[in-house]
């Protein structure tokens, strides 16, 4: 092996993949080593052995897919995938603009054991990066098989996200081959190790506020909004994360659910302009229930006016949402004005206020996307009316608010008018810290059963997503 290394090294260089000089490094640092491996794809004999050579540093072979990281590892995590006849998964650099949205390209399914494949580490970034990818798809990933490490702290990185690095070459091995092929003099030898014993490459942040990893008491002291406070600490006492959609037309069938899901929700969501035989006194009966089993309650209102108007709408005496949601949404597309008004109107109100500020929808088609859904988050993030957004994915860092994510059941499907689904597992994978499940709870036959499944996959999952 060591001798086919040896030959492969100086195979290598001959080729000008590894080339000794000054040159300056992606980041700007400069360098006396350049390698760049993109230039193997113009030699299939050398592809192949590279890609031979690398699957045959793990003797596991149990992973389920290759997963090349783009560019220049997409080549040989193919041929290996060919030559070992497992299937190859892609992360995209950047999500689709169209269709699902998907952030990874192939077959697979919940508990999968991709193996990454990338020519260089340095920092270790990009494998992090796909990592994250892969995991929040519900992936198990672990390990990493990687042609260089240029021992500039990657591997460290790496190992700290908790994946495991097998390398064809470190880079002192890579010189040392080259230096017995002679390739390389004593002196340059010599100026590359000095330069990698001085140079390390700016490690990758571990940030001590991401948003994921962080437990929702630690987050509760980053919060601005009361509400959003309130939500963390009820979370983390009930232990539970479902928002249950009760989008009954009947408000008995509304009171009867609450009654028997409150104990398991942090938050239960009426849609109170669909209620048929809505009267004041239902009010009375939920916000009693909703004492009594500790939940908050959620207007799904989506104002989306200009400010006057939705104040109208919000203190309006039929339904006085005012007085009893402790939550509301909101749609930000008439801009500042409605929060304008939103905040006058709490600052009447004696108790505890927030809003979901709605930056991406479920459903299909929706025009919440790109721009719209950053600028959202831009422009209302830093005031302490907002509780959280609700979206689909990972869209913001800011630990101190919370992700809310409708578009859940325990199969992915869609309804007949344009709702998606994902599972639980994969949306608090993506960000979502508050999950809306309507239908999955409201259609099921034992209504208590399906609020216990829920809750109890949601909760193990977000525990898992802050452990790991
Ligand atoms: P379902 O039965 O789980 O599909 O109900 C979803 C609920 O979440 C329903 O009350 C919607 O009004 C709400 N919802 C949503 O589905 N998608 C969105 O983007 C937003 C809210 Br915002």
């Amino acid at each position: 092996m060591k001798i086919d290394l040896k030959e492969l090294a100086a195979e290598l260089y001959d080729v000008g993949a590894i080339k000794y000089g000054n040159f300056v490094t992606k980041i700007g640092l400069p360098t006396p080593i350049y390698i760049d491996l993109r230039v193997i794809i113009s030699y299939p004999d050398l592809l192949l052995r590279i890609s031979k050579f690398l699957w045959n540093l793990t003797d596991e072979q149990n992973f389920t897919h290759i997963c090349g990281v783009p560019y220049t590892a997409l080549p040989i995590a193919t041929v290996i995938s060919t030559e070992s006849s497992i299937p190859m998964l892609i992360r995209r650099k950047e999500a689709k603009s169209y269709g699902m949205k998907k952030m990874v390209e192939g077959v697979f399914k919940l508990g999968d054991r991709p193996v990454i494949v990338e020519d260089i580490i340095t920092s270790g970034s990009s494998i992090i990066e796909t990592v994250t990818d892969l995991r929040k798809e519900g992936l198990n990933v672990n390990t990493a098989l990687v042609i260089v490490d240029r021992e500039q702290g990657g591997k460290k990185n790496l190992e700290n996200a908790g994946i495991a690095v097998k390398n064809l070459f470190t880079i002192t091995e890579l010189i040392n081959y080259l230096h017995e092929a002679g390739k390389l003099t004593d002196e340059s030898v010599n100026v590359i190790k000095d330069y990698i014993k001085i140079v390390k490459a700016p490690l990758t942040k571990t940030d001590n506020n991401d948003r994921l990893k962080l437990d929702f008491i630690s987050r509760s002291k980053l919060s601005k909004n009361p509400m959003a406070i309130k939500l963390f600490k009820l979370m983390y006492e009930k232990q539970t994360t479902l928002c249950l959609a009760a989008d009954y037309r009947k408000s008995q069938e509304i009171l009867d659910l609450a009654d028997i899901a409150g104990s398991h929700i942090a938050v239960l969501k009426i849609h109170v302009d669909i209620i048929e035989d809505f009267e004041k006194s239902f009010v009375e009966q939920i916000k009693h229930i909703a004492t009594k089993h500790n939940f908050l309650i959620m207007e799904d209102r989506k104002f989306a006016d200009i400010g006057q108007i939705v104040s109208y709408q919000y203190k309006n005496d039929v339904y006085a949402i005012c007085e009893w949601a402790d939550l509301i949404t909101v749609h930000p597309i008439s801009g500042n004005g409605i929060f304008q008004s939103i905040k006058n109107d709490f600052d009447a109100i004696s108790h505890d206020r927030g809003i979901f500020v709605v930056a991406e929808m479920s459903s299909e088609g929706a025009l919440s996307m790109g721009n719209y859904v950053t600028s959202a988050i831009t422009n209302f993030k830093d005031t302490d009316l907002v509780t959280g957004f609700v979206c689909q994915k990972n869209n913001f860092t800011e630990p101190g608010l919370i992700q809310l994510t409708p578009g859940v059941k325990l199969t992915e499907s869609n309804d007949n008018f344009g709702q998606q689904y994902n599972l639980p597992q994969y949306v608090v994978n993506s960000g979502a810290d508050l999950v809306v499940v309507g239908r999955g709870i409201t259609q099921a036959k034992d209504k208590l059963a399906s609020v216990l499944q829920y809750k109890k996959i949601l909760w193990e999952t977000y525990e898992n997503r802050i452990k790991c």
